[in-house]
């Protein structure tokens, strides 16, 4: 994966421009969006190799939205993957500009760089993207989480948020990569139900570690949503229930896929990995 995404962000011009997205690229991670698709590409009997581009695609979608969520008219932090944010090295605008080329090459990858990927599978990739980038997704959660901030919301609103900010672009990471497979409908159906869930119990122990765990371990700063006044799941349900409904969640994201037996083993401990993870 690592490679891959070296290999992604060749040397061109401007030079400042590359340096800002491969700053903020290569800096680690833990790669889950990238590796659930490459799962998933295989579950549905493809190659992996296939879905190489759209798992890179997937990761820089996912960096772009940490550099603009970290800039200052946004979360305004800065420390992210155990380095200064990338506004803070290269300026607000040079980050800015990096997450939306960023942004763009990931398109890129889908529609022109994904050899063998038959055109209307890249079509439906690059269309279900696009929808979870955008105002159905990650945008319009954003928005949310924005309004939100210094206010006591409900279930109902933080759940809204959880879905779209974090949940949609882990929906298409698992999706895209059945859909480069040309799976069934009855597949693609019961991966989203999988992602749906991984999705919400993945941001509720993100929730949890915010508040357990600390800023060296995470490579980002601890505690943040009490300094920002955020609604989360623990400040809702307390940490044993929340910790309770990830669980459950994970159970039954699992439950969806159990039918499709040993190929569907490295899904079902990915699940695991979210709800055990310590960062
Ligand atoms: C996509 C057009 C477009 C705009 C982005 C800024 C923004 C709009 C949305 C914010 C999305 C966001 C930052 C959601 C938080 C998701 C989340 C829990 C991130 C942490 O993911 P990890 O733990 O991080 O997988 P690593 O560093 O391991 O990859």
């Amino acid at each position: 994966m690592e490679a891959a995404l070296d290999d992604a962000l060749a040397p061109e011009r401007p030079e400042r421009l590359r340096e800002a997205m491969r700053y903020s690229l290569l800096a680690g991670g833990k790669r889950l969006r990238p590796i659930l698709c490459l799962a998933s590409c295989e579950l549905a009997g493809a190659a992996r190799s296939l879905a190489m581009p759209t798992a890179v695609a997937l990761e820089m979608v996912h960096t772009m939205s940490l550099i603009h969520d970290d800039l200052p008219a946004m979360d305004n932090d800065d420390l992210r993957r155990g380095r200064p944010t990338n506004h803070k090295v290269f300026g607000d605008a040079n980050a800015i500009l990096a997450g939306d080329a960023l942004l763009c090459r990931a398109f890129e990858m889908v529609a022109e760089r994904s050899p063998g990927v038959p055109a209307e599978r890249r079509v439906q990739v690059v269309a279900a993207l696009a929808r979870a980038a955008g105002a159905p997704g990650l945008v319009g959660g954003q928005v949310v989480d924005l309004e939100s901030e210094g206010k006591l919301v409900g279930l109902e609103t933080l759940e809204y948020i959880h879905l779209h900010k974090t949940g949609a672009l882990l929906e298409i990471s698992v999706t895209s990569g059945a859909m480069i497979a040309g799976a069934p409908g009855e597949l693609v159906e019961a991966l989203r139900r999988y992602a749906r869930g991984i999705g919400l119990a993945f941001q509720i122990i993100d929730d949890i570690l915010d508040v357990t765990a600390d800023s060296a371990t995470l490579g980002k700063t601890a505690g943040k949503d009490l300094i920002a006044d955020k609604t989360t799941y623990p400040s809702l349900l307390g940490l044993d229930e929340s910790r309770r409904r990830a669980d459950a969640l994970t159970t039954e994201a699992t439950q969806s896929i159990e039918a499709w037996g040993e190929a569907a083993q490295p899904l079902m401990a990915l699940a695991s990995y979210i709800t055990a993870r310590d960062r």
